[in-house]
């Protein structure tokens, strides 16, 4: 089976609280490999283009003024079938019904929060993860 990439973001939620080590430590015990890890302060082009399939929907504002309220760490991760792998350690989208055990599902916080603020991001195809790669790493 080849090796894929993806891109996995730590949110800024992720960052300010202190969990990019834990969430690492889940990351780097499932066996897959940081290829590149970088903090970013994103701008608004940068997130535009990167949430450009979610344009126009009711949570794009919030989510965009979210992910520029502090850095994430932007994470080039390398492993067979990371793509979905990753996105199953996340969890669901709302961390209110991520399963435990899952990223989302442990760490996110559900008081009062918005569904965006998950902690995490991993792309959903490869050819998501081609252009997000992109996005934050050329
Ligand atoms: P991600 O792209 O961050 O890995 O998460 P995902 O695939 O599970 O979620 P997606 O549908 O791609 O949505 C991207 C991000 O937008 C925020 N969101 N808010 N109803 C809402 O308020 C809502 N829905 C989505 C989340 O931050 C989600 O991760
Ligand atoms: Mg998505």
């Amino acid at each position: 089976m080849a090796t894929e990439e993806t891109l996995v973001l730590v949110k800024p939620d992720g960052v300010a609280r202190g969990l990019t080590g834990a969430i690492l430590a889940r990351i780097e015990s499932k066996g897959y490999a940081l290829v590149d890890i970088r903090l970013v302060e994103p701008d608004r082009d940068l997130l535009a283009e990167h949430y450009a399939e979610h344009e126009g929907k009711p949570f794009y504002e919030p989510l965009l003024e979210f992910m520029l309220s502090g850095p994430s760490v932007a994470i080039r991760l390398a492993g067979n079938r990371v793509i979905e792998g990753f996105r199953s350690l996340a969890g669901t989208t709302d961390p209110t019904t991520a399963a435990p055990g899952t990223i989302r599902g442990d760490f996110g916080r559900d008081w009062g929060l918005k569904v965006q603020q998950n902690l995490v991001h991993g792309s959903d195809s490869p050819e998501s993860a081609a252009r997000e790669l992109g996005i934050w790493f050329d």
